[in-house]
């Protein structure tokens, strides 16, 4: 029986090694240590053998049994190597085929109009200029001849952050920064975009929008300099041959002021739906800045006069592209995204 353990191990041994693929391994796996494979026929014929001799084969036979167990699991990991090597060998990348193209994005609306607006005024002469969001009480209210009791110091219009600091609610503190900076040096020409904060929240109003303020301050300023600066405006951003119309107004930090509108680009000012039938819109404010005004950020109004003017950049986009929802701008809407390039 000794021998005949013998002779198996040795056509056990063979056959694993001759194996080619995992399905001859499986069969091979069956033949010897299945449970009708050799190995097991042999150990179930023990009782035959010498009883002296039953331990010894015993022990011998489940040693080989470990012994080809081992074999067949490095045979199956060789084969399975091999077969991964063929695949990559096989593998060839076709550089002619066409890529996957890369997405680019494109501006947001409001980005591009920020964009005309800079070009336009910095090309008059005017320097860009920056400041917080977060304000103080000062720079946003107080320097801006906003007296304490304005509605717009209430809790209920602004987002205050301490009884000193709110998000800014305008632009305009920024200007008045920009005339500290400089005083008394004329003259100043500053223009200011970013966003402001008010607490409005409805189809027409947001509580986050953005707004563009210019000044001009010099010895010589006058209303006529306001009235040609944005009538170039007007042109450039919605076209030559328009029209436009100053309206009295009152703002606490200029005077006078002015609401200013232009043509309306829908119907060229005979009336329509877009202008209620007046033939104008709306697009901006306007005025002389207060000498008091001038007086708190270093300048002597009896040397120097100055104008500016606000505006809305979601009003202006709106009207410039016919967008008749202020919330699509916010909305991550790529449909409405992809339109403006
Ligand atoms: C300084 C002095 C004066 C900026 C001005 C307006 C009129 C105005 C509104 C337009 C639409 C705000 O976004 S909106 O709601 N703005 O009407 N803004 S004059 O006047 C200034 C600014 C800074 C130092």
């Amino acid at each position: 029986m000794l021998d005949k353990l013998k002779e198996l191990e040795d056509e056990a041994k063979q056959n694993i090694e001759a194996v080619k693929d995992l399905d001859e391994l499986k069969e091979a796996r069956v033949r010897f240590l299945g449970k009708k494979g050799e190995l097991t026929k042999l150990l179930r014929s023990l009782g035959s053998a010498p009883p002296e001799d039953r331990p010894v084969i015993g022990k011998k036979a489940n040693a080989l049994r470990e012994e080809l167990e081992r074999a067949i699991e490095l045979k199956e990991q060789s084969l399975r190597d091999a077969r991964k090597g063929e695949q990559w060998e096989n593998e060839r990348i076709d550089v002619t085929l066409p890529g996957s193209p890369a997405t680019v994005g494109q501006k947001h609306p409001l980005t591009l109009v920020q964009e005309e607006i800079k070009e336009i005024f910095v090309g008059l002469g005017f320097q860009l200029a920056y400041g917080p969001e977060i304000e103080s009480d000062y720079y946003n209210f107080e320097a801006l001849n906003i007296p304490a009791d304005h509605p717009a110091r209430d809790m209920q219009d602004s987002y205050y952050i301490t009884d000193q600091f709110l998000l800014r609610t305008h632009t305009s503190p920024v200007q008045i920064r920009a005339m500290e900076k400089r005083a008394p040096k004329l003259p100043v020409r500053v223009i200011c975009l970013g966003k402001v904060y008010r607490r409005d929240d409805d189809a027409t109003h947001s509580s986050m929008f953005h707004q563009c303020e210019g000044l001009a301050v010099d010895s010589d300023i006058t209303f006529a300099d306001l009235k040609g600066t944005l009538h170039l405006f007007a042109r450039e951003m919605f076209g030559p041959g328009q029209k436009v119309r100053f309206r009295p107004s009152f703002f606490p930090f200029t005077e006078p002021s002015a609401e200013v509108d232009i043509s309306c680009i829908m119907c060229g000012g005979s009336g329509c739906r877009v202008c209620s039938n007046s033939g104008w819109l709306e697009i901006l404010g306007a005025g002389m800045v207060h000498p008091r005004v001038l007086e708190v950020s270093g300048y002597d109004p009896r040397k120097s006069t100055g104008f500016a003017f606000g505006m809305g950049i979601e009003r202006i986009a709106m009207l410039k592209y016919g967008i008749g929802d202020l919330r699509l701008f916010f909305s991550n809407d790529l449909r409405f995204l992809k339109q403006f390039n």
